[in-house]
């Protein structure tokens, strides 16, 4: 058994981001699944194809991207995908998509089809903050999950896939007032903690998760 983890370029100024950082700290393997990384384009389109490639070659049995969510307090396990590229700033290669269509054929929104909760709870379950989160916003890694959820949907239903936000660490806050972080070793440990939530919930426990963002 195989699980597919992605984390992403830096971008928007940044010389590192702590979804890449992060992939570093993860073993090799997690109970009995092999643990393969792939380090991913912040770029609209080459995001999603890169994505391709790494699944197309790899096989994975599950696929868990990683983003940054400077910001964010906590590690936020994403709900859904919408089908819109809105970009805020230029993507890494100087695109910046105003209201268009990830996939023209795809449906608005997919939802992630991992336990969301049962992830949220194991990790709160050992103080490490976590939180349901009800929009991945609309630059790359929207994009990202969007394109892994429509391929799930198109292509491989019984592949499982899901997106976790995770915020900036405690280097990168240097310069910035009052903005939250979390140590690197803290966010792997919620990670492990979350895919071993993966691993054993093949349905989703029923606890409120919602929030009114
Ligand atoms: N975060 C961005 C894209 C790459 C990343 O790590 C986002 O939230 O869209």
């Amino acid at each position: 058994m195989k699980i597919l983890i992605t984390g992403f370029e830096p971008f928007g100024g940044e010389t590192i981001n702590p979804s890449t950082e992060v992939l570093k700290l993860l073993p090799p393997k997690i109970n009995n699944f092999q643990v393969i990384t792939q380090q991913i384009p912040t770029v609209f389109r080459k995001s999603i194809d890169t994505l391709y490639q790494a699944i197309e070659k790899e096989k994975p049995d599950i696929v868990l991207c990683i983003g940054q969510a400077g910001g964010r307090a906590e590690i936020t396990v994403e709900r859904v995908a919408i089908n819109i590229d809105d970009a805020r700033i230029a993507d890494n290669e100087g695109n910046q998509p105003v209201d268009e269509k990830v996939f023209a054929d795809g449906d608005n929104a997919y939802f992630s089809n991992l336990p969301i909760k049962a992830m949220v709870e194991a990790m709160k379950a050992k103080n490490i903050p976590a939180v349901v989160s009800n929009s991945a916003g609309t630059y790359v890694c929207n994009h990202l999950m969007y394109g892994l959820l429509y391929y799930i949907h198109k292509q491989n239903p019984s592949l499982r896939g899901g997106f976790i936000h995770i915020p900036y660490i405690k280097q990168q806050v240097k310069d910035k007032e009052n903005i939250p972080s979390m140590e690197l070793e803290e966010i792997s440990l919620g990670l492990i903690i979350a895919i071993e939530a993966i691993i054993k919930y093949q349905e989703d426990i029923k606890i409120s998760g919602g929030s009114i963002y």
